[in-house]
């Protein structure tokens, strides 16, 4: 690793977070070992009908290290890890950790235009996929990935590897391995970011164990917890806040969900008695509705975290009547910055205000456009530094300019007030994103992909209230030879096809519309006015078509 690859919390800051506790020296790797010890037979994780105590993982992460090491995957390379939410995903992941290789989070949910961006700035050596999941064949994104990946030496297969690797050819007797330094970089999170290229955000071994840590403290995860992972196991939220990491790190279990649907995860909490889940807004609407009508036993429950996105608090206000457990209200983001409302907070703080930070060293700055401090309770920028809080994106020097101040505060692009109780309230935004149930999508990159369409002159890509996800996407499109008498709708699902098929982005950033405007409405400078083109949208939404 360079110094360009990560940017270092300074000297003095760095001693303080040592001196304090925050950071303590041990790797992620090292972390299971202890956990092992500590907790041997206990089940780790649940996965369909298989189950893995602490001391098989343990394992299971020593020989795959040693395969990784046997294949030529050297210590301080990237892998990129795309499996759904399987027990493989730990093993290769604490494999990583033991041998200091650095796993990027990608999501089940990406494709070609997300991973080949992982693996090329990453510069990947190897890519990790299962065969198939949700009806997708993995091994056909791998083919794609190839050919736009030049760094990619490997390909590794959960099940059916085709022309790849097995995962279970890479099992090996366990060796000695150099440990990595627990101030290295651990793994590569993923910005929902707002910029046309996402940004990887470099998580320490130190840093990362430190906000695990502080989380199960504040959400009282014991031996006893039972933590249903119903969201994407890489995504930041399951994986630390305090999520699967913090399940382990308490001596308790994890049971793990392929896919969220309300009828298996109730079956699953009965079943194994769950008693802690996460999950972003959109999701508990259907869960919500699922268990008032048919009022599955759900009596192991304790805690529901909801994060990700904003919750109306008449959404929230429903989760205990109907659940029977307590709500947490999350707020945090993979570039570090977590805040929770705490379990024996009031109703007020819980149903309307999205909690405090984890950590006292945790430093918040809510300021206006000039990067004043507003007054105390007004809204504004919210600016963070702290103990798990990144210092700059990976490899990202020019655009680590703007994303942080002079004095290291990230811009964390949110729109924030704090109440007299000390608690933040997310109040907006002022990035250029669109959060879809939790999902951001980065305008910028789609406006990008449909830029690339001949046909088009201008795009524009906004958000646009919807009761289910919170937003969807509404794309405006100028066309360069407008056509008086030409079929949109057939045009618009061409521009549809054209993000899927030849620019390969993810489904879940294919604008939900689009509409075409002759000109677009601009700003004094020049600029496309978006809130009007907002504004736009909904009044459409609003008349009958
Ligand atoms: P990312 O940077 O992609 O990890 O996404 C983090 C962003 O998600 C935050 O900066 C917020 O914009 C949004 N977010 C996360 N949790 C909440 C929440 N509880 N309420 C509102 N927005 C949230
Ligand atoms: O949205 C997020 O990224 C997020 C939400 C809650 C997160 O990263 C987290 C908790 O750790």
């Amino acid at each position: 690793m360079t110094d360009a690859d990560f940017v270092p919390w300074p000297d003095r800051l760095a001693a303080r977070y040592r001196a304090r506790g925050w950071w303590r020296g041990q790797t992620l790797g090292a972390f299971l070992r202890e956990l092992a010890q500590r907790h041997g037979d206990r089940t780790a994780l649940v996965c369909g009908s298989r189950r893995w105590s602490y001391r098989d993982l343990d394992e299971a992460a020593d020989r795959l290290a040693a395969g990784f090491v046997r294949s030529g995957l050297r210590a301080g390379e990237r892998l990129v890890v795309q499996l759904p939410n399987i027990a493989e995903f730990f093993t290769v992941c604490f494999a990583c950790f033991r041998m200091g290789l650095i796993p990027v989070m990608a999501l089940p949910g990406h494709r070609r235009a997300e991973i080949g961006a992982f693996c090329r700035d990453a510069e990947a050596a190897a890519y990790v996929i299962p065969d198939r999941h949700d009806g997708f064949d993995y091994r056909v994104l791998a083919r794609e990935i190839l050919a736009v990946a030049p760094s990619l030496r490997q390909v590794i297969v959960v099940g059916a590897a085709a022309e790849f690797t097995p995962l279970d050819a890479l099992d090996a007797e366990p060796r000695t391995l150099a440990e990595p330094v627990a101030g290295d970089i651990a793994l590569l999170q993923l910005s929902g970011g707002s910029t046309g290229t996402p940004k990887l955000i470099p998580r320490t071994h130190d840093d990362y164990l430190y906000s695990v840590r502080a989380s199960v403290e504040i959400c009282d995860f014991t031996a006893d917890t039972v933590y249903l992972a119903a969201l994407p196991v890489a995504h930041n939220f399951p994986l630390s806040s305090p999520g699967t990491l913090g399940t382990l790190q308490s001596g308790g279990r994890i049971v793990l969900l392929r896919r969220p649907e309300p009828e298996a995860a109730c079956a699953a909490i009965a079943a194994e008695a769950v008693s802690h889940v996460a999950l972003v807004p959109s999701l508990l609407l259907a869960w919500l509705d699922y268990v008032e009508r048919t009022r599955p036993p759900l009596t192991s429950l304790r805690l529901l975290q909801v994060g990700g996105a904003s919750l109306a608090s008449e959404t929230a206000a429903r989760v205990e009547p109907v659940f029977g457990c307590r709500l947490q209200q999350v707020f945090g983001m993979a570039e570090g910055l977590v805040n929770y409302t705490r379990l024996t907070d009031p109703a007020s703080v819980v149903l309307e205000s999205q909690g405090r930070p984890i950590s006292p060293d945790d430093e918040i700055r809510i300021v206006d456009d000039a990067d004043r401090d507003v007054a105390e309770g007004a809204t504004g920028h919210l600016l963070t530094r702290g103990p798990y809080t990144i210092r700059g994106y990976w490899r990202a020097e020019a655009y680590n300019r703007t994303a942080f101040s002079a004095d290291g505060f990230y811009r964390t692009g949110d729109l924030v007030r704090r109440r007299p109780d000390g608690n933040l309230q997310v109040m907006g935004r002022a990035k250029d994103q669109i959060n879809r149930g939790g999902e951001k999508i980065a305008a910028a990159e789609i406006e990008g992909y449909l830029l690339s369409h001949p046909r088009v002159r201008n795009a524009a890509l906004v958000a646009v209230p919807d009761a289910r996800l919170g937003e969807r996407s509404c794309a405006f499109i100028e066309l360069a030879d407008a056509n008086a008498t030409e079929d949109l709708s057939q045009l618009a699902l061409t521009l549809k096809l054209h993000l899927r098929d030849r620019c390969g982005v993810a489904n879940h950033k294919i604008p939900d519309r689009i509409e075409f405007l002759d000109r677009f409405p601009l700003t004094a400078p020049g600029k496309i006015a978006k809130p009007q083109l907002r504004e736009l949208a909904i009044k459409q939404t609003r008349s009958p078509i």
